[in-house]
């Protein structure tokens, strides 16, 4: 266990010794244990090594042998059987601003507190102001805090999380003593959602740097504030890291920092068989890790030569789950990843006949401008009045429309007449197959009921994909993040009806949705299902959204040709038999 992790263990120990209401004494000997470690400048495993850990004022005997416990084992008898002994919901309190040990004594004993579900009940009942040494001001600080907890614990979208970085990252390239600067972590991986943003900067000169990040506008909070790295908080609740590494360090750095854990601890391990050790100081053979801590003997100027000295290929940021991409590397087996610009158009769209804003020519003229060859529209059906669906008449007036703009020669783009089709609880569609036969394609999504059970989910869906007129399933999981869980279903059984029948699934591109998930497609794409991304555009802008569809195409390792529309018109008009 590293000396970090050994003085959260001891301020824990002191915590819990508090809450149990042990000895003062002992309870500062693990705080203060804690500070000393904290401050001390000398290497914690040199220290130990050499026996002269109890020699250092501010740290006893106990205390000694219970550090080294940890350092070497990394566990600890005595803190396992303490962690046990105290309600686990006692501790997450302690995230709770202004609440410390004894507090939290207080509110347990006193108003059999145990998890922060019963202290803010208590707090709304006004319990805990009249607790000695609390008071309404008190409680109303506590209350806020949680609030707070949870709004700061939440994650953000992907597509938020760009908005962000868009502004942060060309300031932060812009600043004159910064070499190079990118956003690493979850958001350059293409999460779907984003914990906090990391970013990297190489620099000799970091104080200038690190003044102006937490010095940005729209900070509500700084939570630290070193020389190489500082951490901030955001209007909105974001959050993010900054490190400032010397430039020769960059490349390691980033890749460190961009992750995941999963991938790293592959990458290490790929290192290690190589007689080499790899962190985000650099590559070095394993010998010298001690003797030269911050220069290694393999230079790397970009990230690609961070992989070639450890004979891999190149691993993309959106690969790098841990699932498979460092042996596929070794093998030079990795995918050619789709690309933005392999999109040719699209099939999942509205327009002003049921809840988009803008009308046929208005999205056709978009189209035109992204220069994509066909553009599918896809508006709603019937069943869904509160999205304005249509009924046979009124689609039967847009396939005329549609018609007729394609014969006018008005735009470039070939407009294709669609619907997206509610599918029925029990699986059945929203129109007759007589009408269903006018369209060029159709889109079958689910709606409402979403919270059926697996089985009749599964059964519904497959019924669906067995529908003759049936182009491709939208939504699948009907999923919206963080915020909507995604429907109880069978994905590997309907999968294997898609396939059977020779359906597309949408990958539906939308920042909230990006549905079907990433992690199913590798496996059924190399079985042979096609995808197809889709912005279900609701406004023009929306056709931005093709973006995110795309990054979470490639974190499914999806190549151009198992997507349906990467596709020329000519080849998806004979998919779809127009000709
Ligand atoms: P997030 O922020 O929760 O969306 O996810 P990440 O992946 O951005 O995670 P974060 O911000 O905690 O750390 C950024 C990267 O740094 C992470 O992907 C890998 C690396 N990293 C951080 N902590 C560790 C660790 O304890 N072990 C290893 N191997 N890598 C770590
Ligand atoms: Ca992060
Ligand atoms: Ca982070
Ligand atoms: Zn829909």
């Amino acid at each position: 266990m590293d000396k970090k992790d050994i003085i959260e263990v001891l301020e824990r120990i002191g915590t819990m010794l508090e809450i149990k209401g042990e000895n003062p004494f002992k309870v500062r000997a693990y705080f203060s244990g804690a500070r000393t470690l904290q401050t001390m400048e000398e290497d914690l495993g040199e220290v130990i090594g050499e026996g002269r850990l109890g020699e250092i004022p501010g740290i006893g005997k106990a205390l000694t042998e219970k550090v080294e416990t940890l350092y070497t084992t990394g566990e600890l008898e005595f803190y396992d059987k303490l962690v046990a002994s105290v309600p686990s919901g006692l501790m997450d309190l302690l995230e709770v601003p202004g609440l410390g040990g004894k507090k939290i004594k207080a509110l347990h004993e006193q108003l059999d507190v145990d998890s922060i579900d019963s202290l803010t009940k208590a707090c709304k009942e006004g319990k805990v102001a009249e607790l000695k040494g609390f008071g309404a001001k008190t409680q109303e600080k506590i209350l806020s805090g949680i609030k707070n907890r949870e709004a700061y614990a939440a994650r953000h979208l992907w597509w938020d999380a760009r908005a962000v970085v868009e502004r942060i990252l060309p300031a932060l390239q812009a600043l004159p003593d910064v070499e190079r600067a990118e956003a690493a972590g979850s958001f350059r991986r293409g999460m779907e959602t984003v914990g906090d943003l990391d970013f990297i900067v190489a620099s000799s000169n970091p104080v200038p740097i690190m003044e102006w990040f937490v010095g940005m506008e729209g900070i509500t909070e700084v939570t630290a504030h070193g020389e190489t790295k500082s951490s901030i908080r955001m209007e909105g609740g974001m959050q993010a890291d900054l490190r400032v590494v010397p430039a020769e360090q960059f490349y390691f750095a980033l890749h460190h920092f961009t992750g995941s854990k999963d991938h790293n601890v592959r990458m290490r391990q790929k290192a290690l068989s190589m007689g080499l050790s790899l962190s985000e100081w650099g590559l070095r053979p394993e010998e010298e890790k001690n003797a030269t801590r911050k220069k290694g003997p393999v230079r790397a100027n970009s990230e690609e030569d961070v992989f070639s000295a450890l004979g891999l290929s190149y691993v993309p940021p959106a690969l790098r789950e841990g699932m498979g991409e460092v042996e596929a590397a070794e093998k030079d087996e990795l995918p050619k990843l789709l690309n933005f610009e392999d999109l040719q158009g699209c099939f999942h769209n509205h327009t002003t006949a049921s809840d988009g804003r803008n009308s046929l020519k208005e999205m056709a003229g978009e189209a035109d401008k992204r220069g994509w060859g066909y553009l599918g529209i896809a508006d709603h059906s019937k069943s869904s009045f509160q999205a304005n669906g249509l009924d046979e008449e009124r689609l039967l007036k847009q396939v005329h429309a549609i018609q007729a703009i394609n014969d006018s020669g008005e735009f470039r783009v070939r407009l294709f007449s669609g619907s997206e089709v509610d599918i029925l609880s029990e699986g059945r569609l929203d129109f007759e197959d007589s009408v269903l036969e006018s369209l060029d394609y159709v889109v079958a999504s689910v709606h409402n009921g979403l919270t059926q059970d697996e089985d009749t989910m599964t059964t519904r869906l497959i019924r669906a994909l067995e529908h003759p007129q049936v182009t491709m399933l939208g939504h699948l999981s009907g999923r919206l993040l963080l915020r909507r869980e995604a429907s109880k279903m069978n994905v590997q059984k309907i999968i294997d009806a898609a396939l059977a029948n020779g359906k597309i699934l949408e990958l539906n591109a939308n920042p909230m949705r990006l549905d079907m998930d990433w992690r199913h497609w590798r496996k059924a794409a190399d079985r042979g299902l096609l995808c197809c991304i889709n912005p279900d555009a609701h406004a023009l802008h929306h056709f931005d959204f093709q973006y995110a569809g795309v990054l979470a195409a490639r974190k499914g390792w999806l190549q151009r040709e198992q997507v349906f529309n990467t596709r020329t018109l000519p080849e998806v008009l004979t998919y779809l038999g127009l000709n």
